[in-house]
């Protein structure tokens, strides 16, 4: 086993249970030995999310394409609040399920996304009643629903799942407690009860707080603040999550803003995980946020330029941005756990429909067709010349 896999796992006992057992499915890998994440498998795992769609099974090609790419892989959306836990009693795990099986069977790292986030989360859970929304319960009754949610779900995957996504996107750009129903009800608390009863589910678990933006200095302070005030209290938090949503613009962030986050989270103790990474083609079109590429008040085609396919000076700049993005986390190897990609293929990806929805865009390493981009060339030749 590679040196700083070994560590790591080592470091991280929950980690080394949640893979031992799959023994016979370890052989079974061995056979898509090629795939992107063996080219860097001394350096960090590498993985992607996958969609709902692939988890209801009407995609199984994604599943072998996911099973030859990758080691590690994420729920996009199956195991938050929202799906699997739709209601008080009621709780959903066919979709998770799902995840697992194709996890233990492909030998991945799998990880828990997301147990606590103020998105994805049914308003059932904040207020007094389904009609008035606008009573908010008390802190207690949250409390006890924060620990029911977190344990519950903790429970039922810990002998698969070791890694967890505890607390989603809390913090604000500028550094303050994002305002969301959590903490308007539990105030800062949320964040250490949310550790403390992860922590009590799985006691040697890898727990990760999970943000975007994370190159943000006044973000990342207040953060590594925050998370050594649990330390001082006795919950410890393991990794954090650096989603890395950037842009194709070479500052959007740029790759020094992005080490200094590396090094920073590093220093503060904790282990560096990439999470959500895509690079966004299009222009910005915030201004537009939710609207319909039909439905704009100007003239869309400057805002949705690539529908017919990406023109190849730009997929030379997406394959530049992705190599200097792999140069730095290949540098800081000794630093990063993983890299994930948020997605797989462009069809799939969640950038066609935000800001605005309905365009197209070609963030990820494989193409509609699921055939590699230049992009996934330039990661794969940082690692193995190929003959010319
Ligand atoms: O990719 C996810 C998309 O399908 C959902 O509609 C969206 C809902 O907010 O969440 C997306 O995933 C998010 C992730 O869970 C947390 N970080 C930001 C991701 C992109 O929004």
């Amino acid at each position: 086993m590679p040196l700083n896999r070994r560590k790591f796992i080592l470091n991280h006992a929950a980690l080394a249970t949640a893979l031992l057992p799959l023994g016979a499915t370890v052989r079974a890998k061995a056979v898509y030995a090629s795939g992107l994440s063996e080219v860097f498998k001394d350096d960090f795992f590498l993985g992607t999310a996958i969609s709902n769609k692939t988890l209801s099974g009407s995609d199984p090609a994604m599943f072998k394409l996911i099973a030859q790419e990758f080691n590690t892989i994420t729920a996009e959306n199956a195991m938050k609040w929202q799906s699997i836990h739709p209601d008080h009693e009621r709780w959903d795990w066919r979709l998770a399920d799902r995840f697992v099986k194709f996890g233990h069977e492909a030998n991945m790292l799998m990880i828990g996304h997301t147990l606590i986030w103020h998105k994805q989360t049914p308003p059932t859970v904040f207020f007094k009643s389904r009609k008035k929304q606008d009573a908010l319960i008390s802190r207690d009754l949250l409390l006890k629903r924060l620990r029911l949610h977190v344990q519950t779900v903790i429970d039922r995957y810990k002998r698969q799942i070791a890694l967890w996504d505890v607390v989603n996107e809390a913090v604000t750009d500028k550094g303050r407690w994002r305002e969301s129903h959590w903490y308007d009800i539990m105030g800062e608390e949320f964040l250490e009860q949310a550790f403390r009863a992860a922590r009590e589910a799985d006691p040697s678990a890898h727990l990760m707080y999970n943000d975007f933006n994370m190159e943000k200095r006044q973000k990342q302070r207040f953060i590594i603040h925050i998370l050594n005030i649990l330390r001082k209290r006795g919950v410890t938090v393991d990794g954090v999550g650096l989603q890395c949503h950037v842009s194709l613009a070479a500052n959007a962030p740029s790759i020094d803003a992005l080490e200094a986050a590396i090094i920073n989270f590093a220093k503060a103790g904790l282990r560096v995980h990439i999470t959500e990474l895509d690079v966004d083609v299009l222009p910005n079109a915030w201004k537009y946020k939710g609207l319909h590429i039909d439905d704009l008040p100007i003239d869309s085609d400057p805002l949705d330029p690539y529908k017919n396919g990406l023109p190849a000076r730009i997929e030379q700049q997406l394959a530049e941005r992705y190599q200097a993005l792999f140069e730095l986390f290949i540098k800081h190897r000794d630093k990063i756990a993983r890299v994930s990609l948020w997605g797989t293929s462009d069809d799939e990806s969640w950038k066609n429909d935000r800001p605005v929805i309905g365009r197209t865009n070609h963030p990820l390493l494989f193409d509609t067709q699921k055939r590699s981009k230049k992009a996934y060339d330039a990661i794969y030749n940082l690692k193995v010349k190929r003959a010319p």
